[in-house]
């Protein structure tokens, strides 16, 4: 086990949300996951920590609807977030808007939030609501490091080839955030993400 997959592999559930009042007190170091429904957030969750049943994965997108809570540290100060994945059509009007406001809620008041991951499946990456998302972190000054996920779907080539053009397209929006990609099945890109990862949380030795 690297070093950092060690720190992370502490990591439990902590509590879900379903309103931000409801969250864990807003201390301490805080890195949430954010994407669109079934870009593999909480697939990615659990391959970084290393633990297979942590987050609810889903054929089923629209899965997570609470923001989900975990602990990295025993106390319980360092923590990682599952947010739920926007853009899932097949919910009432209702429904998704009131996910979007909480997801808002959650982005403009959490004080402790120091890095926001953000997955895109690499095969459909920058949709409106990602580019939202990067303007509105690009506004507020929140660090994002991108993960395109699935790249086991996609060979090498074709795989670089999406980087390249993900990377141009922030380039010409002056969003400065990092970008790999990841697959939760081959565990490809996972250390550089648990790297990333720890950094924010500041928990590297
Ligand atoms: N091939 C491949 N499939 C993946 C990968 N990661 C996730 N998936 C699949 O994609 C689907 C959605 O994964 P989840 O991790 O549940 O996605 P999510 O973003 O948490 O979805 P919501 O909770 O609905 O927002 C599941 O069927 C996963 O098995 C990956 O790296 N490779
Ligand atoms: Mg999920």
């Amino acid at each position: 086990m690297t070093p950092h997959a060690r720190i992370l592999s502490g990591t439990r559930f902590l509590k879900s949300a379903e309103r931000p009042d409801q969250a864990p007190p807003d201390t301490g170091r805080e890195v949430a996951f954010a994407g669109r429904s079934n870009a593999g957030k909480s697939s990615a969750l659990n391959r970084i920590t290393g633990q297979r049943g942590l987050a609810r994965t889903s054929k089923t997108p629209g899965r997570t609807r609470l923001i989900n809570f975990f602990a990295v540290d025993p106390a319980g100060e360092h923590r990682l977030v599952d947010l739920p994945g926007y853009g899932f059509a097949r919910v009432s009007q209702e429904v998704k808007a009131r996910w979007e406001r909480h997801l808002q809620a959650y982005l403009e008041t959490r004080r402790t939030l120091v890095g926001l991951v953000l997955l895109m499946d690499i095969r459909h990456p920058l949709k409106d609501t990602d580019r939202a998302l990067l303007h509105w972190c690009r506004e507020a000054g929140l660090p994002v490091h991108i993960l395109l996920t699935k790249a086991d779907k996609l060979k090498h080539g074709a795989r670089q080839k999406q980087l390249r053009e993900v990377q141009r397209e922030l380039d010409r929006a002056g969003v400065p955030a990092t970008l790999q990609a990841f697959s939760a099945h081959s565990g490809l890109g996972l250390e550089e993400a648990r790297e990333r990862i720890v950094r924010w949380l500041d928990m590297s030795d």
